[in-house]
C-alpha cells in the first residue's frame, strides 16, 4: 500500500446517502437515486502538511450484494458506516447487519466512522411506528460499537463531507502511528 494513501469502505443500508456524501465531496453533480453496483473514487486531504489520497469504495447497501463489498473489505483500513436518522431500520441494521458482516470479512478490528445522514429531516417524520433516530441514540450507538467518530449530516455540503473524510484519514494515520511507534518500541527492547 502506497504510503500516503487510505482505503476506506462506505457502507449501510440502500439510499441512506452514501453516494450522495461522497459527490458532494468531489464536487460531482448529483443524479437521481441509482443503486450503487461498485464504485472507487480518489480525493485528497491534508494533514500534518502532508496530502492523502483517499482512495473510495462506494458499496452497495443491498444486503445482497456481500460478495461484491467483502473484495473492497481486503487492505481496508477505515470503514464510514452510515444511517439515515428518518429511518431507524438503517439504524438497527448498523449493529444487526453491518458490524456482523465486518466481522465476518474484515480480519483486523476495523477503525469506524459513524454517520447519520438526512437530519434536516428529523422533525418532518410523522409517523408513529417509524420516530426519528435522536442524536443521543447516535452517540450511544458510537460508544457501542467504539466508533472513533460520530458526524451528523444534515442537508448536504461540502464542508460536512469534507469533515467525514478528513476524520477517516486523521484516524487512520494515527492508528498507523501507534502501531509504527509500537514496533519501534518492541526493537528497541
Ligand atoms: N435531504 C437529504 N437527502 C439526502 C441526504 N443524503 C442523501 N440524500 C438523498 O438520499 C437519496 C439516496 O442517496 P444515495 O446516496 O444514492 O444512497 P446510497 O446510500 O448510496 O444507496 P445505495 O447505493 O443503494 O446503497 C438521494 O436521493 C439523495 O439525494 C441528506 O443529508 N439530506
Ligand atoms: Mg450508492
Amino acid at each position: 500500500m502506497a504510503k500516503n494513501v487510505v482505503k476506506c469502505c462506505l457502507v449501510g443500508d440502500a439510499m441512506v446517502g452514501k453516494t450522495a456524501v461522497v459527490k458532494a465531496f468531489l464536487d460531482k453533480e448529483l443524479q437521481p437515486y441509482t443503486p450503487t453496483v461498485f464504485d472507487n473514487y480518489a480525493g485528497q486531504i491534508s494533514y500534518e502538511g502532508a496530502e492523502w489520497t483517499i482512495s473510495i469504495f462506494d458499496l452497495p447497501g443491498n444486503h445482497d450484494h456481500r460478495d461484491l463489498r467483502r473484495f473492497a473489505y481486503a487492505e481496508s483500513q477505515c470503514f464510514i458506516v452510515f444511517y439515515s436518522s428518518v429511518h431507524r431500520k438503517s439504524f438497527q441494521n448498523v449493529t444487526k447487519f453491518w458490524l456482523p458482516e465486518l466481522k465476518k470479512y474484515v480480519r483486523r478490528k476495523p477503525l469506524l466512522v459513524l454517520v447519520d445522514t438526512h437530519c434536516e429531516l428529523r422533525n418532518t417524520v410523522t409517523s408513529e411506528t417509524d420516530t426519528p433516530v435522536s442524536i443521543e441514540e447516535g452517540f450511544s450507538m458510537t460508544q457501542e460499537i467504539e466508533a472513533v467518530s460520530f458526524i451528523e449530516c444534515g442537508t448536504l455540503s461540502k464542508e460536512t463531507s469534507r469533515k467525514i473524510f478528513t476524520d477517516a484519514v486523521i484516524n487512520t494515520v494515527m492508528k498507523r502511528k501507534k502501531k509504527t511507534s509500537k514496533l519501534l518500541n518492541l526493537f528497541k527492547k
